[in-house]
């Protein structure tokens, strides 16, 4: 320990522990001995809600990075757990041997903060009398911050403490369910993630996994739901930044190295075939080098080696997530076939090929364009199996019905028309792709409806995120990441409360950071800036992005969450979110949020004789009339914003029917070091997420709230251990039984081995409704309910022997 503190010191060794000495004893408010300091570090005696009563962003940030600096990287915050990205490999945090010592704490919350004690605690939940029983974890943070990697890990927990027993009779590996679950994550994110500015594998969709437990409380399955994938990727990518990463598998990294965070995120090359006992089979053989596409899959997926693709750039940047072996085990562990993938990667081929077409005009309005080379056409044409000419024409003329009989017109697009259109194709193969890939990992985890009671939902969605150029995607982005932290606020700050004030509990009252006034701005009703985007797309007029400007800004000049908007040399406007202030560019935003698909893209798909493309796009049921209108359906279209607002809403109905658990996700530098924290950077995510509040109240608070009749119930057996009160308890009113079991609590306490000599009574408050309680005390209770359980089951069998 000692030497971790002193190698991590920048300067001399004693000066490091010495600063590190001197925070500390700052944040505690007095003297710390050298030899505590080492304790401090590292066991984290410290959490931070009792430093509330003088908690500052200052003192948090404090206690955060001397934890930080000794390699403690997680830190409870009341009612949250605060995860610091380390930004190297630390394995030994995320074993199997220290899952299953969580897994089997009597009080996890007394060991080290980590994510796996939320996990535990969680799946405790879902077996105790708490209601709802359904949990969920919610894990937020800005992009980079370390989400994804949270999620996945305590993915790996329920793997390992949830486990079915069962499965392992099975013969065949792709039958263990958890496994396949794992197995999902390399498959999405390498159709779903990419290098951003912020983040080498930013989540470029929001995601929530249901992990569905059976009565034994044991894993038998999962359902995935997606949010708002950011196609646009596909056909169009910032210099800095790159395609998703799948695009750069299938080009392949020979030889790449797989680093071990890597080959442990994959779980079907980590485990060896045959079923095997996991305590008698030997540690599994991890790959050293990756394995790419063979020179026969390249040839004939037409990707020589050194080939150059408009939509790939940065090839030369090899990243971890690189690797296609990966992929491409975890898609046959999912029930994905060789034949299918072999389809699907051709098919991503042919759209890399299609990105190469470029159109020069033809001088005459009267003539299409003309593609300047011929062999991208026809490569691609090759690939998605389509036929070369109609190709060719869909992307370079427009159809259009007009006049009362409805007569078909055929009008070349002008070059940048052209564009576009070859963008959009690209864009609905990927999306549909997308999509069908989720369908069928969920038909491959999803248990049957019958066979699950209960679920953990976890939720990963795409952080608050600001570029120097920001669009439709960001806006939608950080709208769903201020609806999160409405929920966290609404959820702990207000309605923690609220229900002390209802319940006529003590209660003194603490100021916190509300973002409705930001939501009023994005989403309100009657005019927001979704509504003004959305109107400009009904009304399908002809506006440029400073007149979008101009209406947003004049509409909602009088909503604080407006930024001043000066010297931009852009249409834009900006929006003050909880986590900073974006600035959003105008151009093409209308556009975005219409996201027209011609009609003449989705018929030639129909035409493909791919298998995998005639899946995604079947042919219409009845086929209808020839040509449809270009544009503009009858129907009111359903925007991109619409949607995504709905399904926003519909994920936090899902999530308020659960009882939330937050992990809050901190990046401690944005260059995405080891070892360094910026405080600044830090400061900022503390108190955008209105942590300091959170620990104020959290500290004083009672999380676990219980009617009085579901305590008494589950409760009432305890009055046996320490006989008192109401003899019968028939007779006795609810009020009486609730007092009774509540003055057993002290000789709980004392039964206690671990209680501390003059330790605190159990925290309980009986509200008007509701008991009110800590984690702590609910334990107590639990255990000495378990106690009298055991008991009575000894005096059955006593009596049962007797009768022999
Ligand atoms: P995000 O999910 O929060 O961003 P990630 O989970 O992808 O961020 O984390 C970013 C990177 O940080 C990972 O690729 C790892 O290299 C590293 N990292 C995060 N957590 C750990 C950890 N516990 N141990 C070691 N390395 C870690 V975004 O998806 O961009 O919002 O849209
Ligand atoms: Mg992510």
């Amino acid at each position: 320990m000692l030497q971790q503190v002193n190698g991590h010191s920048s300067g001399s060794d004693a000066q490091g522990r010495e600063s590190l000495r001197e925070d500390l004893q700052e944040f505690l408010g007095g003297e710390v001995p050298l030899h505590q300091l080492d304790d401090l570090t590292k066991v984290n005696p410290v959490t931070l809600e009792t430093e509330s009563a003088k908690g500052t962003s200052a003192s948090v940030l404090r206690c955060l990075q001397a934890r930080y600096t000794a390699d403690t990287f997680y830190t409870n915050a009341g009612c949250t757990l605060v995860a610091l990205n380390p930004f190297k490999p630390v394995p030994q945090l995320y074993s199997p041997e220290l899952m299953r010592e969580y897994h089997a704490a009597p009080q996890p919350q007394k060991l080290k903060p980590h994510i796996f004690t939320v996990g535990e605690q969680t799946y405790r939940n879902v077996r105790s009398l708490i209601e709802p029983v359904n949990q969920s974890i919610v894990v937020s943070g800005e992009s980079g911050a370390g989400k994804t990697w949270t999620s996945r890990c305590l993915m790996k927990f329920y793997a390992v403490v949830a486990a079915s027993p069962t499965s392992w009779e099975s013969h065949k590996i792709a039958e263990r369910i958890e496994q396949r679950i794992l197995n999902s994550n390399p498959v999405m994110e390498a159709f779903g993630n990419a290098c951003t500015l912020r983040n080498n594998n930013s989540s470029r969709f929001g995601k929530f996994i249901q992990l569905q437990l059976n009565r034994d409380h044991q894993m038998t399955g999962a359902a995935i739901q997606t949010y708002l994938l950011e196609k646009t990727r596909v056909a169009c990518q910032d210099s800095t930044e790159r395609n998703f990463h799948i695009f750069y598998q299938v080009c392949t990294r020979r030889g790449l190295q797989l680093p071990r965070c890597r080959a442990e995120m994959a779980p079907g090359l980590c485990r060896p075939r045959l079923p095997q006992n996991p305590q008698l089979s030997p540690p599994p053989r991890l790959p050293q080098i990756c394995k790419g596409a063979s020179a026969d899959e390249r040839l004939q997926w037409h990707l020589p080696e050194g080939a150059a693709f408009s939509w790939l750039p940065n090839p030369e940047r090899t990243l971890e997530e690189d690797c296609f072996e990966v992929t491409r085990e975890a898609m046959l562990h999912l029930g994905i076939d060789a034949p299918t993938q072999n389809n699907i990667f051709q098919a991503l081929a042919g759209l890399l090929h299609l990105g190469n077409i470029r159109f020069a005009d033809s001088g005459d309005e009267a003539q299409p364009c003309r593609p300047m080379d011929d062999g991208a056409v026809r490569t691609s044409a090759l690939l998605l199996r389509l036929p070369e000419d109609p190709l060719l024409e869909t992307l370079r003329i427009r159809t259009i019905r007009a006049g009362r009989q409805q007569q078909v017109f055929r009008k070349p697009c002008s070059q940048a028309e052209c564009d576009t259109r070859r963008d959009c194709l690209a864009k609905l193969v990927y999306a549909r792709l997308f999509d069908w890939l989720v369908s069928v990992i969920n038909s491959s985890v999803c248990a049957d409806p019958a066979s699950w009671t209960t679920f953990i939902g976890l939720l990963d969605v795409y952080g608050f995120e600001s570029f120097p150029h920001n669009s439709l995607e960001q806006l939608c982005i950080n709208y769903a990441n201020e609806k999160l932290q409405q929920h966290f606020v609404a959820h702990y700050l207000r309605a923690q409360q609220e229900e002390y004030a209802v319940e006529g509990l003590e209660w003194s009252f603490v100021n916190y950071q509300d973002n409705q006034t930001c939501l009023d701005l994005i989403e309100g009703s009657p005019i927001s800036i979704c509504s003004l985007i959305n109107e400009e797309c009904r009304l399908n007029r002809p506006s440029s992005a400073a007149q979008l400007q101009t209406r947003i800004e004049s509409a909602l000049a009088g909503s604080p969450c407006l930024g001043h908007n000066k010297l931009s040399p852009e249409p834009s406007f900006i929006v003050l979110h909880y986590a900073g202030s974006v600035r959003y560019h105008t151009a093409g935003l209308v556009e975005k949020n219409k996201d027209p698909i011609p009609p003449e893209l989705t018929r030639l798909l129909q035409q493909s004789q791919d298998p995998l493309l005639k899946v995604l796009f079947p042919a219409d049921p009845e086929e209808k009339s020839q040509e449809e209108p270009s544009g503009q359906s009858r129907a009111p279209v359903l925007t991109v914003v619409s949607k995504f607002k709905a399904s926003l809403e519909q994920l936090l109905q899902v999530l308020q029917a659960t009882t939330p658990h937050y992990i809050r996700c901190i990046k401690p530098n944005s260059q995405g070091r080891a070892q360094a924290l910026h405080r600044e950077e830090v400061l900022n995510q503390l108190e955008a997420c209105g942590l300091v509040e959170t620990i104020h109240i959290s500290a004083a608070g009672f999380p676990i709230r219980v009617s009085h009749r579901t305590f008494v119930e589950r409760y009432a057996s305890l009055r046996r251990l320490h006989p008192q009160g109401s003899p019968h308890a028939e007779q006795a009113t609810l009020r009486a039984l609730l007092q009774d079991i509540l003055h057993t609590l002290p000789a709980l306490e004392a039964a206690t081995p671990a209680a501390p000599a003059g330790a605190t009574p159990a925290p309980v408050h009986c509200g008007r409704t509701k008991v009110f309680m800590t984690d702590a005390t609910l334990e107590l209770l639990e255990r000495g309910r378990a106690q009298v359980l055991e008991q009575c089951a000894r005096c059955i069998q006593a009596g049962w022997r007797r009768h022999r």
